[in-house]
């Protein structure tokens, strides 16, 4: 299979995260058969140094050219501190996803065995836990009017009906192809949004009578991610409980680093990390890139290429198993691997 993908690596850690993923690939490429050809661009702080854009029109062109995006993350910390900045990296991001239609976020969440005992939860409670997260990502608050002076601000949190009904279309849909259990997080006690989020997913239960679907509060879901994650199949909510609820559950994979993601949609789908770009951590060659490597394995997956996507995650595993880990997972006592070594060590499994 031939395959154009657009890669944006972005700022922080991305730069050093993208090409281990790319290796990997390299890997698979040669091993199976296949072509991918990569075309570069730049999106955040970085496109913003360049060109004052955080997602350029280049940037978007090569987008929509390719067949798939491997995009890294965005992110700095200069943003933060200096009001002459006027633009943020995080608008690029918004950008993206609204320009490609990018409305469906699915953000797997599942334990590795041999990192059970690291985390902080009881082992008893995650030990199996494996599910799904649908976070909406081109509405809500991130999209909404804003307002600020330095008296008041404001954010709207808005949704249609139409971009409620794809999103549950594809969480009703994803439950089908699962466990067949869904569960509609919301904040329905408060918010108007929340409401109509629950009145149009009751309105289309009838139409999916092999999925359970039940309906949470976000304040209740938060704790019982944490309590109780094996009562969870497929978990749908909108763009803001979603983002921070998949933080929260890299307390159950083990670490924010083994987190991947697809964002879904209109035109070019698009492979992430689920984390940021940890600036803190940049050219240090701390960074897990195995959420960046994953994210390519759901890439492949997602254009059928299952043995290849299956080999990776085999790979990603081993090094686990293997303690070829970066330093916030790494048992005491045991070597500190660095972005490259855990990278090159998967790219050698893989060829192998
Ligand atoms: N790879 C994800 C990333 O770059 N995250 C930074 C960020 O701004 N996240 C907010 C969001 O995902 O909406």
């Amino acid at each position: 299979m031939k395959l154009n993908i657009a890669v944006l690596p972005g700022d922080g850690i991305g730069p050093e995260i993208m090409p281990q993923a790319i290796h990997v690939l390299d890997a698979i490429a040669k091993k199976f058969g296949h072509e991918f050809v990569y075309h570069e661009a730049i999106c955040g702080a970085h496109a913003i140094d360049v060109c004052g854009d955080p997602f350029p029109d280049d940037t978007f062109k090569t987008c929509m050219d390719a067949d798939a995006v491997l995009f890294a993350a965005v992110g700095d910390p200069r943003f933060d501190n200096d009001p002459t900045l006027k633009v943020r990296p995080e608008t690029g991001l918004l950008a993206m996803r609204k320009k490609l239609g990018l409305f469906a976020n699915v953000r797997p969440v599942a334990t590795f065995d041999c990192l059970l005992h690291m985390s902080p939860l009881k082992e008893s409670i995650i030990k199996g836990a494996d599910f799904m997260v649908i976070r909406e990502l081109t509405g809500g608050m991130y999209f909404g009017e804003k307002y600020q002076d330095n008296d008041r601000a404001y954010d709207t949190d808005v949704y249609s009906r139409p971009e409620i009904e794809r999103i549950l279309k594809v969480a009703f849909e994803t439950a089908q192809r699962r466990n067949h259990h869904l569960t509609v997080v919301d904040k329905a006690n408060v918010l108007a949004s929340s409401r109509l989020w629950r009145q149009i997913a009751k309105e289309m239960e009838p139409q999916y009578p092999d999925v359970q679907t039940d309906y949470m509060f976000i304040d209740n879901c938060s704790m019982r991610v944490l309590t109780d994650p094996r009562f969870f199949d497929v978990i749908v909510t909108e763009n803001t409980f979603g983002d921070i609820l998949t933080d929260e559950t890299s307390a159950i994979t083990g670490s924010m680093g083994l987190q991947p993601s697809a964002s879904l949609g209109d035109h070019t789908p698009l492979f992430e990390p689920v984390h940021g770009s940890w600036p803190q951590a940049a050219g240090k060659n701390l960074a897990n890139p195995l959420a960046q490597i994953l994210s390519a394995a759901m890439m492949l997956e997602h254009f059928g290429l299952k043995a290849e996507g299956a080999l990776i995650r085999e790979a990603c595993n081993e090094s686990l198993l293997q303690n070829i880990r970066t330093p916030e997972i790494q048992v005491e006592g045991g070597n500190h691997y660095g972005t490259t070594e855990v990278g090159q060590w998967i790219t050698n499994y893989v060829a192998s």
